[in-house]
């Protein structure tokens, strides 16, 4: 990149300025201009965004390009919408809200701001990682052949120092590590504060040799130009070594100080020394004051040379010295994170920002540049000629996907039978699928698919046992043109790479379809990951297996419980629980078309859901091989399948008991229901598919017909219409009742809900189905307990 010319220099130091006061006027006035129903204080981070204002003005009006990307770390998201809102992307709307309903959001977002954010953040770390998994993303991308007329792009993240104890981070450098990371810059703002301390001394060394081991560029940026300056002057040396060995404690507290508690302390130390006491002395206090906080992260001159004279697509980590609350009063201050100017600061601060008092949100207001002058130079910024996102094209999906049903069968078997399919096609469907798996390929019944479609990696390799011929059911050969990511064994990885991988179509405008699998019960390890990824709208099918104590023998550290009731909580994820392997045809091809959707968010007058706002798809799958029906699915069927329930024995009118049963325990539900057949007549049969599709439909339902809707009817509700109003409901899956505990209330029938509510018993399927309650005796007794009429004889029978 070119040298800036003074004239640009002039100009970028007074957008500096703007970036500054615009970014803490915004949180100044969300605190005490808006009118606040509820009177509640929105937050500081005045301090937190002022830290990034020099680093992110070098990177938005000079060094980034049209093609970059950037996770913006969260309390610089006023930095972001000011900076937006200099380059006419942001309206006074939206910063007026700050935090406000409909208002430019506190941490940006990808969904809710307006201003084109690119990765969402606010739990600290993952949008970190994201900015690695993109980069990947993008090679994966241009690897397969697409979006080669685009040029490559960066992928930036700007993170707090703080920022860098999140594990997950450290998980996704060894990763990036493995796949020959390039194009990702991540520019770590070190003010040597986190929210609540001062952070401990040296631990840029350890991050500096840590990134250099896993093949990361370390550029530290510590001294801005004026130090650099005073360095070569007489007595320079020393100062350096004085600020070398400065404590982080120490030298936020003078920060905070000022310029005579600088004078004092360096007088007291090393001001008996010639050279440097004149080099001291020749400065005023505020000249030393502006001196010793002349960091490099607060130095245009020096961040854009470094940022400039990148010539290569090696990853780097730029560590760069700031100062937390740089230019504000509290500056330095270990108790800043949620600091707020009082109106009296605000009021001197916006003196000597030149502002006038309802000029706040005038653009150039207070500048010593002509506007014209920087009205050319924004028109100018090479980010500002990024277009608008492009929409990526759909991909056709079937109704049908093929697969050879075998009389007994697992739904986890089935999952790698419908891939193995799609592996042998030459179809736009399987080249845009991509799988991805944290070291349980095999395991999840992806092995079928790999040998298929192969690994990717940049670089092929072959695989030495297959050249060796010794025999193996799986060739890992990685190639450029391979569909499976392998990962390590670190879930935070599998949900961050399906985050990225699932927003390609707005990343690279190209439209991914992936396809993730891991444990169900190691959700929990990457579920603010997972949540992440459905916060910023990321599309991909995560397969979970196996589900539950279906995996009997391996115990609890293998069991899920809990999970059922994540998918049916969990925004922006359809949570599916097939039984039998033909469902689970119907519902992939079904969530293969979901995750491209993206249309407005107009509900179905037939399931009161979005469908056509799309999102993302979990299907929990079981290894528990289970006899399959013979049937033909209708597309009637197949609709209720996918809409969360249909009849499989359908009730009469005099029924007094139905079992509502979801997932690998169908078994059960069925022989449970022949049990009862003799001494209750019309025993309903109610197959689950989807309870949290129910349940949604269901609340929507409720909610329209209160808004004045009177017709609106849920799928739950049309199917449980005719069920008597006497009749029992004894509900049970393999995980926590709470799941379908809420049927009893469509229309206010009796429930009983059976599942697992404790884990860790080992044993076998039948052992522990009794063990929980949730075989056959147990449904049959539920069913005596709470449905009218004689006594069960099967169960007297039992004894
Ligand atoms: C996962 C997660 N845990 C906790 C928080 C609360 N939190 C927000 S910022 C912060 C400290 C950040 O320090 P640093 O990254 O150094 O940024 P700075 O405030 O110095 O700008 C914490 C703990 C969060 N946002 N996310
Ligand atoms: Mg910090």
């Amino acid at each position: 990149m070119d040298r800036i010319t003074p004239d640009g220099l002039r100009i970028l130091g007074e957008l500096e300025k703007k970036v500054l006061w615009l970014a803490s006027w915004t949180i100044h006035h969300a605190n005490h201009m808006r009118e606040s129903a509820d009177g509640l204080k929105v937050g500081g981070h005045q301090a937190s965004s002022a830290s990034l204002a020099t680093i992110m003005t070098a990177l938005y009006f000079r060094a980034l390009r049209p093609q970059d990307r950037v996770a913006v770390k969260p309390h610089a998201s006023p930095n972001f919408h000011a900076i937006q809102y200099l380059l006419g992307r942001q309206t006074r709307e939206k910063l007026e809200g700050f935090r406000g309903y409909k208002g430019a959001q506190s941490y940006p977002s990808r969904t809710k701001d307006t201003d084109d954010v690119d990765f969402s953040t606010g739990s600290v770390g993952l949008g970190v990682a994201q900015t690695l998994f993109s980069s990947l993303t993008q090679d994966y991308v241009r690897a397969h052949g697409w979006s080669r007329e685009r040029p490559e792009g960066r992928m930036i993240a700007l993170v707090g120092d703080a920022e860098l104890d999140e594990g997950n981070i450290f998980e996704a450098i060894l990763e990036g590590w493995k796949q020959g990371l390039r194009n990702c810059w991540w520019i770590i703002d070190y003010n040597r504060q986190s929210l609540d301390a001062v952070i401990r001394e040296g631990l840029w060394a350890r991050y500096e040799a840590l990134f250099r081991a896993f093949g990361w560029d370390v550029v530290i940026l510590k001294y801005g130009s004026l130090l650099q300056q005073a360095f070569r002057e007489p007595g320079g040396e020393r100062l350096r070594d004085w600020i070398d060995n400065c404590p982080n404690q120490l030298y936020s507290a003078l920060v905070f100080q000022g310029g005579s508690a600088w004078r004092k302390r360096l007088n007291d130390e090393i001001g008996d020394q010639g050279d440097v006491t004149r080099l001291i002395e020749k400065r005023s206090d505020d000249e030393l004051a502006r001196l010793m906080t002349n960091l490099a992260g607060h130095d245009l001159p020096s961040l854009l040379d470094a940022f400039g004279e990148v010539d290569h697509d090696r990853p780097i980590c730029f560590i760069c010295y700031t100062i937390k609350g740089f230019g504000l009063p509290f500056a330095g201050h270990k108790d800043n994170h949620a600091g707020l100017m009082t109106p009296a600061q605000m009021e001197s601060f916006r003196a000597a920002m030149r502002i006038r008092a309802g000029h706040e949100w005038d653009r150039f207001e207070g500048l010593s540049v002509p506007a014209e002058q920087i009205e050319d130079f924004l028109g100018s910024v090479p980010f500002a000629a990024r277009g608008p996102r492009r929409p990526a094209a759909e991909i056709d999906v079937p109704a049908d996907l093929k697969v050879a049903i075998q009389p007994t069968m697992s739904t986890q078997t089935g999952f790698g039978a419908i891939l193995n399919e799609l592996g042998r096609e030459d179809s736009e469907l399987a080249r845009r699928i991509v799988t991805a798996s944290p070291d349980v390929t095999v395991s999840t019944n992806l092995g079928a698919w790999v040998n298929r479609r192969s690994l990717f990696a940049r670089e092929a390799m072959a695989d030495t046992f297959k050249s060796e011929r010794i025999p193996s059911t799986f060739s890992w050969e990685f190639s450029p043109k391979g569909q499976h990511i392998e990962l390590g064994i670190a879930e935070n990885n599998l949900f961050i790479l399906l985050s990225a991988l699932g927003l390609s179509h707005a990343i690279n405008g190209e439209r991914l379809l992936p396809i993730g699998t891991l444990y169900d019960p190691f959700i929990a390890r990457g579920l603010d990951a997972l949540n992440y990824a459905c916060y910023q709208d990321a599309r991909f099918i995560l397969v979970a297996t196996p589900s539950g104590i279906t995996l009997a023998p391996e115990g609890g550290a293998h069991q899920s419980i809990g999970q059922p009731l994540i998918g049916l909580a969990q925004d922006g994820l359809a949570a599916f629980e097939p039984a039998f392997v033909d469902e689970l045809a119907a519902i992939l091809a079904f969530a293969l078309a979901y995750i491209q959707k993206e249309g407005g968010a107009d509900v179905s007058e037939r399931n009161w859901l979005r469908d056509e706002t799309g999102g993302s798809v979990y299907l929990r799958l079981s290894t528990r091989p289970i006899e399959q029906p013979r049937r033909a699915i209708t597309p009637d069927l197949r609709q209720a399948i996918i809409d969360g329930a249909y009849w499989m024995r359908k009730p009469g009118p005099n029924c007094q008991v139905v079992v509502a049963y979801t997932g690998a325990i169908a078994p059960e539900a069925i022989q449970a229901v022949g049990l009862m057949a003799e001494d209750r007549r019309d025993v309903g049969l109610l197959a689950v598919t989807s309870a949290d599709r129910l349940n949604a439909g269901w609340s929507a339902a409720q909610r329209a017909r209160e808004r004045g809707l009177v017709h609106a009817r849920a799928h739950i509700e049309r199917l449980l219409d005719n069920v008597p109003a006497h009749c029992g409901i004894v509900t049970v899956l393999d995980g926590h009742p709470a799941t379908l505990g809420w049927l009893g209330a469509v229309h206010g029938h009796r429930v009983r809900s059976l599942g697992v509510e404790h884990f860790g018993q080992t044993g076998s399927i039948p052992e522990l189905y009794r063990h929980y309650g949730i075989d056959a005796n147990a449904i049959v007794a539920a069913a005596q307990a709470i449905a009218p009429g004689k006594p069960i004889r099967y169960l007297r029978a039992l004894g």
